[in-house]
């Protein structure tokens, strides 16, 4: 129990009396526990006042975690050299003795993982402020809402939160002492002289799904210490499965149709595979670039942007391409960016179609061309996975639905993923059912830089959501089908491939062509046009997305082009399909029995 006598030189009665006004007594022995296992100097807790934002910028800028760009607003951070992603191989849910979540997922002892995970955050928080901070999953007092709080001694990964998340102080009160939240308890371990985290090889993340609590340590990238990201979803898809509603690695968006209609639709794509670039097409609105709760409200699917910021890939963000983005990260606004270069107070990065220098600073120190790293290798000027963090609100074509507590209601779903010679660049699946399972849940993606590992690799990457699967699979799909099929009439589902080469490796499509193949379903969910029907699903007619292109993207759409994307490659489609099926029969013991039936209907 958190008493002010029990941790004095700590909790002040100011600090005691912003808890105790919480009244919950989980998050108080939450924050006790936190407070004696990490022994921190002193505590800071956000009340969500603009100056307790403030603060915690500022606290980012004096212990250096983050340092001032010449742009107002703009500041940089790093993550060491070997923390720079997502680390599946380290992360893992404890399960009691007996429990299973299946072969894909990795889980350990729970009573193992925390004695473990608990000796790595014993006293880290020696010398540090302990920060405190309470958030909202979805727009708050909404059926979607869930409350979080999370626990770290990182200033950078609070900012993160402070950009990222909805403020969740004053919704905790309505908690009325229940368990009703996630909690995330996150340290960054021993830094070196420039507050990166040092002993990386002690990483860890580890999800206890009973407790819905998250422990991470020794890491700062986002993806496995910012709690309200990946760790929250996977908090979420656990719940969400009891509940009958969705949480997905999916963005939010709205497709601007003919006579200034708006058509919601949620994609989910895997880590650098366009889903930003997507949500941010222009001339069409952005709800949310990365995870969307779905629910069942009166018979219709609506969703909500589970955040409101965005954390997006930078590496190939340039005027041309991502005119959007590159505008929000040239303007004056409060924006992080991480492990890019900078020289000379300004953020460069790979693709931004601008000379870069030839000397900065980076994720590796002092940067020149040329430099190889302690492995033999040459460090690039910024990473292939070097972000930028940055408030919707600053972006010009945020949808003004954002934070609608009802959220939008869900028309389309697009399953998205890389692959360079199977998939047509867009289809409609027939029905429901067949875009569970002949897309989503079949979707394979050629691994990018987002994870740590060999990139190139085809992957299973079910629904695009494989690293945040916290139930067995194949309750996962049920649970799915079973959504869909408690709507009255469920979002139709796309699949896109954005990434179609030729035999010489060239790119079948421009970056913006997307936006046709959006605009293309957004018709498509309206019947406002015919396809045409393939064994897997309808594709577009040649004539329908001619003046699409002639349109949204002033380009002439040729024949051959389309017939160059739009063949369907049979074998390589059977080789998909049979690799897909033999994943599920072979390591996914509850497979639904719709699910083997579905893929033999497709021979
Ligand atoms: C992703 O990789 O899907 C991201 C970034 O959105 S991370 O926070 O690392 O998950
Ligand atoms: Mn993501």
């Amino acid at each position: 129990m958190l008493t002010q006598s029990k941790f004095d030189k700590i909790v002040s009665p100011e600090d005691l009396r912003k808890i105790t006004a919480l009244n919950n007594e989980k998050l108080n022995a939450f924050i006790a526990d936190a407070i004696s296992l990490c022994q921190p100097r002193d505590l800071f807790i956000c009340t969500d006042s603009p100056a307790d934002h403030a603060h915690i910028r500022k606290m980012a800028l004096e212990t250096g975690d983050e340092f001032p760009l010449a742009t107002p607003g703009h500041t940089c951070h790093f993550d060491g050299y070997r923390d720079q992603a997502r680390d599946p191989a380290h992360t893992a849910y404890l399960l009691e003795p007996g429990q299973t979540l299946g072969k894909n997922i990795k889980s350990i002892d729970r009573t193992a993982g925390l004695k473990e995970v608990r000796s790595y955050l014993k006293g880290s928080y020696r010398n540090r402020t302990m920060i405190i901070c309470f958030w909202c999953l979805g727009p708050t007092d909404s059926p979607f809402s869930i409350s979080a709080v999370q626990i770290t001694d990182s200033p950078y990964v609070a900012h993160s939160e402070s950009i990222l998340c909805r403020p969740g102080y004053d919704q905790f009160k309505n908690l009325d002492g229940s368990s009703d939240f996630f909690a995330f308890l996150h340290a960054s371990g021993p830094l070196d002289s420039h507050h990166c985290s040092t002993e990386t090889d002690k990483r860890r993340i580890y999800i206890d799904l009973d407790d819905e609590t998250v422990y991470t340590v020794n890491t700062q990238y986002a993806g496995n210490s910012v709690g309200l990201k990946k760790l929250a979803l996977r908090l979420a898809i656990h719940r969400a499965s009891s509940e009958n509603w969705l949480a997905e690695h999916m963005f939010v968006m709205g497709a601007h149709g003919p006579n200034g209609r708006v058509t919601y639709f949620t994609g989910a794509f895997p880590s650098a595979c366009g889903k930003t670039s997507t949500a941010m097409l222009p001339h069409q609105t952005i709800v949310g670039d990365d995870i969307a709760y779905i629910r069942n409200i009166d018979g219709r699917a609506r969703t909500v942007n589970v955040e409101h910021g965005i954390f997006g890939i930078i590496r190939s963000v340039n005027p041309d391409d991502d005119p959007e983005i590159y505008r929000a990260l040239t303007t004056p606004a409060e924006v992080i960016f991480t492990n890019v270069l900078v020289s000379d107070g300004k953020p460069y990065w790979t693709g931004m179609k601008a000379e870069l220098p030839q000397t900065g600073e980076n994720h590796s120190g002092d940067w020149h061309t040329g430099k190889l790293d302690s492995d033999g290798k040459p460090v690039p000027p910024s990473h292939r996975n070097a972000r930028y963090t940055v408030r919707l609100s600053e972006l010009p074509n945020r949808d003004p639905h954002t934070d609608d507590p009802a959220g939008v209601p869900l028309s389309g779903i697009i399953y998205g993923g890389r692959d360079s010679d199977t998939l047509v660049p867009v289809e409609q699946a027939y029905n429901w059912t067949e875009g569970i399972i002949l897309k989503g849940a079949s979707i394979e993606s050629q691994t990018t830089a987002a994870t740590l590992g060999k990139e190139g690799v085809r992957k299973f990457n079910i629904m695009s959501n494989m690293d945040f699967v916290a139930i067995p699979l194949g309750r996962y799909v049920e649970n799915n089908l079973d959504f869909g099929h408690s709507l009255q009439s469920p979002p139709a589902i796309f699949s896109t491939n954005y990434f179609l080469q030729n035999e010489n490796g060239d790119f079948l499509n421009g970056k913006l062509d997307k936006t046709v193949w959006l605009l293309w379903a957004e018709l498509r969910v309206h019947n406002d046009v015919p396809a045409i029907n393939t064994p897997t699903g309808l594709i577009p007619r040649y004539e329908d997305l001619v003046p699409l292109f002639a349109d949204k993207l002033n380009k002439d759409y040729t024949e051959s082009d389309y017939t160059k994307q739009f063949t369907i490659r049979i074998p390589q489609l059977l080789e998909k399909y049979h690799r897909v099926e033999n994943i599920y029969r072979t390591t996914v013991a509850d497979t639904p029995r719709i699910v083997f039936d579905t893929f033999k209907h497709t021979r």
